[in-house]
């Protein structure tokens, strides 16, 4: 199989559970600011992650393809298979993930994607407002992660590759981590793992 990938984008994620699950992946790297007709092919909105099969299938979205990573090594245990409750917890965080977490990300670091005046002022008080809204979700994730140190049911599942992904993204804003000292502690956590440095280290080659 192989990933397409952008590095410092949330295709990490895949990556980190590819590791997780001993999964072996090819890479390939996208330059999503222009993405080539080829890779428009595969996923039309040119965002990273892409995942294609050996047989020529390719799959977009990265929940769903997280979800599909967990399901192909259903032995790693890193989703809330076989239980309910698990599930819908499982499901719930990655939908905040995905809905509430990913877009105003999104909008910050291409704020002139979401308006036609470009002009100085008005950029910078979409990415204020965008700001005030990450604060928001990351407040809430914060108080999820709580002491446990992982997004859902306390145990490491792949919410936590997902959020790895994204949650290095806010140091990128004002204050960065200090707001948030559980996902502070969360990401060192993440970062000593080794499965995450391998993912790191690849992304960065
Ligand atoms: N939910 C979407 C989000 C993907 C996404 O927005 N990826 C970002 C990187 S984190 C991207 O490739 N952005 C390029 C763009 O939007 O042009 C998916 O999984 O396909």
């Amino acid at each position: 199989m192989k990933l397409y990938f952008s590095p410092g984008a949330c295709s990490l994620a895949p990556m980190i559970l590819a590791e997780w699950t001993g999964m072996s992946l090819d890479l390939e790297r996208v330059d999503t600011r222009d993405p080539s007709p080829e890779f428009l092919d595969k996923n039309p909105l040119g965002a990273v992650p892409a995942l294609e099969l050996d047989n020529g299938v390719v799959r977009n979205q990265v929940d769903a393809i997280l979800q599909y990573q967990c399901a192909l090594a259903p032995d790693a245990g890193l989703d809330g298979a076989g239980n309910t409750d698990d599930q819908f917890e499982i499901h719930r965080w990655s939908a905040f993930l995905t809905g509430d977490f990913h877009p105003p990300f999104g909008v910050w670091f291409n704020p002139k994607r979401f308006t036609s005046d470009h002009g100085e002022e008005s950029l910078a008080a979409i990415k204020q407002a965008t700001a005030e809204r990450i604060a928001r979700v990351a407040a809430i994730l914060d108080e999820q992660v709580g002491e446990s140190g992982h997004v859902a049911l306390g145990r490491r599942t792949f919410l936590d590759a997902y959020a790895f992904a994204m949650v290095r993204w806010i140091k990128n804003l004002q204050g960065g981590f200090t707001p948030y000292p559980h996902l502070d502690e969360f990401m060192q956590a993440m970062k000593g793992d080794d499965g995450v440095q391998r993912a790191l280290s690849s992304e960065r080659n």
